[in-house]
This record gives structure tokens, C-alpha cells and sequence, in this order.
């Protein structure tokens, strides 16, 4: 039998290709940290068993068709809405995305921008980096407490539920939304008009999908407290961010804090023009452990699947 081909589709952080090679893997590296445009991948991926990819690739059908070798499609990202699944199903091709090792970073992420939301730390930098700021002053940049405040959860699976188990230290009420309740959730279930209407703060933490497609629109944004703030580290698509800014010039709402946006790496030039919103360059599960977990992960599915056994983390099942 030969030895398969792994085409991994840009640089990676330590372990790397490692465990690949370590396999016994032919493996077509594109070392290069920037994402792999469309035709360059096509044609890395044409004579592989195994595509290692990132959210920055997409996987559809055109790609697939180019590569008609291809066992399993790895995604190094919890988030797999770059890849057809429907089309790798019809092909028979595995797909795999890298749950649970990068839960922490992530809520810990999403806690981040809430409190840099909440305390104005973008607008603190920039006086202060600027050399504006004239000394400590009783009224200057006042931001919102957060113990006995509302926090709703929009999308309570793993990365919601962690979020919700930080802010017990932060003595917050709990709400949330989702598909369907959740067994177990320590917080409450709550529908998506109720989530908006009661939340001091909001987090979106749920797949982008056709359904939660602008879950955040202009009709939703105008039903928050206009002393809400709103928090998104999901995926960009779930908010409509051309209403999002109409909100924020207009003091719909109070403040938010991005880490995705609809169209990455663009950002809607009204964001950067204002100064109650913060800022990140999608940076999720950016810590050295969860990134360095992912790459395991992603080749652990590669080195299953390719060696004939299930993989550890399949976004589906093939018969
Ligand atoms: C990744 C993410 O950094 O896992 C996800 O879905 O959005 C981030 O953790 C990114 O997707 C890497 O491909």
C-alpha cells in the first residue's frame, strides 16, 4: 500500500507537522504563514489522502472534485462553517474540527473583551499611549460594574457553559439561549426575545449557521438596554455589523467587544471609527496550550483516519 499523502495548507504552531511525520506521512507543507488562496490549494490538496486546513481555506465541492484521494478533511478550528460538509459526506470524505482544548482560551478570551468592554480598556490605552492623559481625574472613563448584572449566553454549548462558570466569581445572574435547554445548565433558559430585552451583557458563543445568520440585527439591537454591551467570539456572520455600528454611533446600545467579523480580516470601516467598541484580531484560542492542542488534535484525526480507525473528533458520521 502506499504511503498517504497529508497536505497541510499553511504554517502551523509547534508541534507542527511533527505527528504527521512521525506517522510516516508524505507531507505537502505549505510553510508559509498566510492564508493559501484557492488555486494553490487545489493544487496542494490534489494528490492527498489527508487535508490539514485552517478556517482561512475553503473546502467545497470544486476542491474536493480536484482531489479525488481525499479520506479526511482535518479543520484546525472548533468553528467549521469554511468547509462543505454536505459535499465531503456525498464523497464520502471524514470531516474533523477540534473541540474541547481550546474551550478555556476561549471563554477566557470572551471575558477578556467583556471586561475591556465594560472598563473601557481600548479607550484607556489610546489616552494613555497617546501622552493625553493629564492625571488621575473622579469622572474619567467611568465604566460598568458588573456583580448583580444580567449576563445572557446566546449559544450554551461547551464554550457558552465555560463562559458561564466564570462569571460565578464575578457574581453575575445567568440567562441564556439556544437551540433547545440545555440538561444540566446552571443557568436559565430563556427565549431569544427575552435574552435581549433582560441582558446587561450578551455573548454570542453559538456556530454560524443559516440560522444564526444577523442573530443581531438592527430589530435586535434595538430591543437591548441601551447600557448593554455586546461581546462576539463566535463568528463574525451572526452579527449584522453595518447595523451594529448604526447602534453604537447612535447609543443603542452601550458598547461592544469583537474578536470576528463578518468578512476577516476587513473590518467595517464605521468600527474603527469608534471608541466604544474594543477591538481583537480573532484570537479565540490564540494561547500557546490551545493552539499547540489543536495542531495535536487535527493530526491525531488525520493519523486515526488514515490508518483505518475512527476519529477522535468527527463533525459527522459516514456510513
Ligand atoms: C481558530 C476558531 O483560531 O476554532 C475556531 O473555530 O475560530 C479559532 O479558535 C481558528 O478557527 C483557526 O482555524
Amino acid at each position: 500500500m502506499s504511503v498517504p499523502v497529508v497536505a497541510v495548507t499553511r504554517q502551523i504552531p509547534s508541534p507542527g507537522i511533527a505527528p504527521l511525520e512521525e506517522a510516516g506521512f508524505v507531507v505537502r507543507y505549505r510553510e508559509v504563514d498566510a492564508a493559501c488562496p484557492a488555486d494553490e490549494l487545489t493544487e496542494l490538496a490534489a494528490p492527498a489522502a489527508g487535508l490539514f486546513c485552517l478556517l482561512s481555506e475553503r473546502v467545497d465541492a470544486a476542491l474536493l472534485d480536484a482531489a479525488p484521494n481525499l479520506r479526511i478533511v482535518a479543520n484546525m478550528a472548533v468553528g467549521y462553517d469554511n468547509i462543505d460538509v454536505a459535499a465531503c459526506v456525498e464523497r464520502g470524505v471524514m470531516v474533523t474540527n477540534t473541540p474541547d482544548v481550546l474551550t478555556d482560551a476561549t471563554a477566557d478570551l470572551t471575558w477578556a473583551l467583556l471586561l475591556a468592554a465594560a472598563r473601557r480598556i481600548g479607550e484607556g490605552e489610546r489616552l494613555t499611549r497617546t501622552g493625553r492623559w493629564s492625571g488621575w481625574r473622579p469622572g474619567e472613563l467611568l465604566g460598568t460594574g458588573l456583580g448583580g448584572k444580567t449576563l445572557g449566553i446566546f449559544g450554551m454549548g461547551k464554550i457558552g457553559s465555560a463562559v458561564a462558570r466564570r462569571a460565578v466569581g464575578f457574581e453575575m445572574d445567568v440567562i441564556y439561549h439556544n437551540r433547545r435547554p440545555v440538561p444540566g445548565a446552571t443557568a436559565g433558559y430563556v427565549s431569544l426575545e427575552e435574552l435581549l430585552t433582560r441582558s446587561d451583557v450578551i455573548v454570542l458563543n453559538a456556530p454560524s449557521t443559516p440560522e444564526t445568520r444577523h442573530v443581531i440585527d438592527a430589530a435586535a439591537l434595538a430591543t437591548m438596554k441601551p447600557t448593554a454591551l455586546l461581546v462576539n467570539t463566535a463568528r463574525g456572520p451572526l452579527v449584522d455589523e453595518a447595523a451594529l455600528v448604526a447602534a453604537l454611533q447612535g447609543g443603542v446600545i452601550a458598547g461592544a467587544g469583537l474578536d470576528v467579523y463578518e468578512a476577516e480580516p476587513v473590518i467595517h470601516p464605521g468600527l474603527l471609527e469608534l471608541d466604544n467598541v474594543v477591538l481583537a484580531p480573532h484570537l479565540g484560542s490564540a494561547t500557546h496550550e490551545a493552539r499547540a492542542a489543536m495542531v495535536q488534535l487535527a493530526c491525531d484525526n488525520l493519523v486515526a483516519v488514515l490508518s483505518g480507525q475512527q476519529p477522535l473528533t468527527p463533525v459527522i458520521s459516514l456510513r
